[in-house]
Parts: structure tokens; C-alpha cells; sequence
């Protein structure tokens, strides 16, 4: 009998690679599809599976509509992927982030606990969480948090809300610190994907230049192809908890830029204009995860370097543009 899935938040980027990973595996899966005015499953026909799930209407903000999923479904693991998850995007819409990103969590776990007790629970952390964590220049399972924007806060309370619920309800909930992570499935408005895209309209000659925010800030950025494996695998371990995935590695905006420019042959300084308008309110200054438990106990480990990434990135927008 073939495992059956459910997704929130399919039709983005983790969702679209999880689902893929899951069809390989055999699993029946089902997605949930927010209402939007225009079609958002782009990332599935790219990945050419959206004939292969099953898309179940519903939003995270509105309990009964996951309540009905759930009940029909049936889902032996349940991935909480959904989310307002662009950072700049929770100072302007802090509510709707709270909403979506914070209670949503409650309200699928809520579903679960009702109607589907025994389903294995996902929730997508993240490593926004740490934040302001200056004298941890690695963070790890066991560091302290201080989120720095509205969307750290909320994934704090998802997070919270689901080791409570393993340690109340008895819920099989995971929680995966996820670092960055991007691919050529990225939205357009996250960093690399910026970068790379632009790198591809200026090499074609139909943009001129590129402006950006603070790019002396460090993230640990991986392949989302290689984060989903790690999802899956923290629903297959004999006990619910929590893991860091990350790579280990910490590179500026800027050395990622350079990394992106010169694959196609260009000075990135040539280009680059640092635009105020780009800068955040509170900024997240470095992030580097220590992803050894994750290696220890699930055999995981980043398998694509930060180079190998940015490259297939830059050379799929220059297919798209
Ligand atoms: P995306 O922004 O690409 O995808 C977010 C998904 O959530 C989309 O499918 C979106 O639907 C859906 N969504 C948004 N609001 C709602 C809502 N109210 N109800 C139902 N669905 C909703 O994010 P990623 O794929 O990059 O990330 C997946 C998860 O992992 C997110 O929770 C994110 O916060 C978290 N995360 C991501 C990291 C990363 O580096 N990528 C790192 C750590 C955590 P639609 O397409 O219709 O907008
Ligand atoms: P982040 O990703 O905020 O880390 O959240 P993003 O790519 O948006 O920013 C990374 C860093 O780059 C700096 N930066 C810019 N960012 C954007 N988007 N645009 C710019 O022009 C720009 N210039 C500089 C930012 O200030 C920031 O420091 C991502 C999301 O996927 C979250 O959902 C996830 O939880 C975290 O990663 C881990």
C-alpha cells in the first residue's frame, strides 16, 4: 500500500521538489491550492508532475477548509510548507504574515489533531528564527532565537506550537531548521534568483544594471532539490524532532554576486547599484548552520555546492530570458 501525502504550500518552491520527491518514492500525493486570481502551478508543470497529484482547494487561514482536507485525504504525513515567506514583504503585511505563517501552522495542526491523530507532521522552520544571534557565528539545534522581522517571529510561534503539540497531543511533529535554499524554481524576489536573473537579461542586453539592498550579509545557501530529501527523512526516524539543515558555509551577497556575473563572463562591480530601498528594517547579519545532527542521525548531508547552484541557476534564466 502506497504512503499518501499532503502538502500546503505545493505550488512553491520546496513544494514542487518535496512533491517530486514523494512521486519517486511511490507516494499518493495531495496538494493544497490556495484561491488565486491567476494559476500559481507554474513550479509543477515546470517540474512536469501536475498531472500526477492531487490539488485540494483551501487556505491555511481558514480552519475548516483544512479540517475537510484532512478528514478526506487521509494523510499519513502531512507537510506544513505553506507560508507568506518573503521577509521584506512580513514588515509591510505583518497580520497576514501572523495569520498565514503563525496560526496557519495551528490550524493544519489543529485538523490533524482532530481528524488524523496518527499522520506524521512537518513543519517548515527556518533559520530566520536565530536572527540577531551575534555571538553564535554557528547555530545549531541548541542555540538561542531572536527573530529580527515579523516572519521570524511567526514561524517561531509555528515552531513552538508544534514541539507543544508533540509533547501535549502526543502529534509525530518535526521541525526543520532550514537554512536558505534555492534553486531555478526560486521566486524572483528572493536574492540569488535576482542576481541570476538579472545576470541573464544583462548577458542578452535587455536590462542595465542591477540594484540591490545590503550585500555584505551572509547566508548558508544550499539546493532546495537536496533540502526536501532531508524533509522526508525526519518523518521516517523511529522519534519526532527537530534538525538544522544547512551546508555549513557562509558567503556574502556580494561573493555570491561575483560567483553569478562571472559565470557569464561579467565584473559584477559593473553592474551592482546599492539601492537604500532594498535595506530591511532589522537585518539578519550572518547565518551558518551546524548540520551535523541532521548527518548523524538521518544520513543527510548538502550534496550541491554553492557554485554548482548559483551556475544552474544563472543557466536557467538564460534558457528563460
Ligand atoms: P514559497 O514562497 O516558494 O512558497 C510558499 C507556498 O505557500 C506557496 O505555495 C504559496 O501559495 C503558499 N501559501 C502562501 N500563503 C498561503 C495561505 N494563506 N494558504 C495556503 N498556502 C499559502 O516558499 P518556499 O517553497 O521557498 O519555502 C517553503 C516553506 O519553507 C515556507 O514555509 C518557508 O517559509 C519555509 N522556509 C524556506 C526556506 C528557503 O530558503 N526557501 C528556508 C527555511 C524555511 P501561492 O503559490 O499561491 O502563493
Ligand atoms: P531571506 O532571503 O530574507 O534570507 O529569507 P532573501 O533572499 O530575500 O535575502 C537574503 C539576504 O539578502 C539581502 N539582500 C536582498 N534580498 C532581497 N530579497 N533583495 C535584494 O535586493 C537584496 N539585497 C540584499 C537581504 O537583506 C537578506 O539579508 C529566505 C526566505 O526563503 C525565508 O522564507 C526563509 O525562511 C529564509 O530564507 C531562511
Amino acid at each position: 500500500m502506497s504512503k499518501t501525502a499532503l502538502i500546503s504550500g505545493i505550488t512553491g518552491q520546496d513544494g514542487a521538489y518535496l512533491a517530486q520527491h514523494l512521486l519517486s518514492l511511490g507516494y499518493e500525493v495531495h496538494g493544497i491550492l490556495a484561491r488565486r486570481s491567476s494559476p500559481t502551478t507554474w513550479r509543477l508543470e515546470y517540474l512536469n508532475i501536475l498531472d500526477k497529484i492531487t490539488l485540494e482547494e483551501g487556505d491555511l487561514t481558514d480552519a475548516s477548509a483544512l479540517l475537510r482536507i484532512v478528514l478526506n485525504c487521509k494523510p499519513d504525513e502531512v507537510y506544513n510548507l505553506g507560508a507568506q515567506s518573503f521577509v521584506a514583504t512580513s514588515w509591510a503585511q505583518p497580520l497576514l504574515t501572523a495569520q498565514a505563517t503563525g496560526l496557519g501552522a495551528m490550524n493544519i495542526l489543529e485538523a490533524v489533531r482532530q481528524v488524523r491523530p496518527e499522520a506524521k507532521f512537518y513543519q517548515a522552520s527556518t533559520s530566520e528564527m536565530f536572527g540577531g544571534m551575534k555571538e553564535f557565528p554557528v547555530q545549531s539545534e541548541t542555540t538561542p532565537f531572536h527573530p529580527r522581522s515579523p516572519y521570524g517571529v511567526a514561524k517561531l510561534f509555528a515552531h513552538w506550537t508544534t514541539i507543544n503539540y508533540r509533547e501535549s497531543f502526543n502529534i509525530f511533529g518535526c521541525c526543520g531548521i532550514l537554512f536558505n535554499h534555492e534553486s531555478p524554481l526560486r521566486g524572483i524576489e528572493f536574492v540569488t534568483r535576482k542576481v541570476t536573473d538579472a545576470v541573464a537579461r544583462i548577458k542578452k542586453g535587455k536590462q542595465k544594471d542591477l540594484h540591490l539592498g545590503n550585500i555584505d550579509v551572509k547566508r548558508d545557501w544550499g539546493f532546495a532539490g537536496d533540502y526536501v530529501k532531508a524533509m522526508h527523512l525526519m518523518l521516517q526516524q523511529p522519534e519526532p524532532d527537530t534538525y538544522v539543515i544547512a551546508t555549513g558555509r557562509t558567503t556574502t551577497v556580494r561573493d555570491m554576486c561575483k560567483i553569478a556575473f562571472g559565470h557569464v563572463g561579467l565584473n559584477y562591480e559593473d553592474y551592482v547599484v546599492i539601492d537604500p530601498k532594498f535595506y530591511r528594517p532589522a537585518e539578519v547579519e550572518l547565518l551558518r548552520g551546524d548540520p551535523s545532527k541532521a548527518y548523524k542521525k538521518l544520513g543527510w548531508k548538502a550534496e550541491t555546492s554553492l557554485e554548482e547552484l548559483i551556475c544552474m541557476m544563472v543557466d536557467a534564466d538564460l534558457k528563460r530570458v
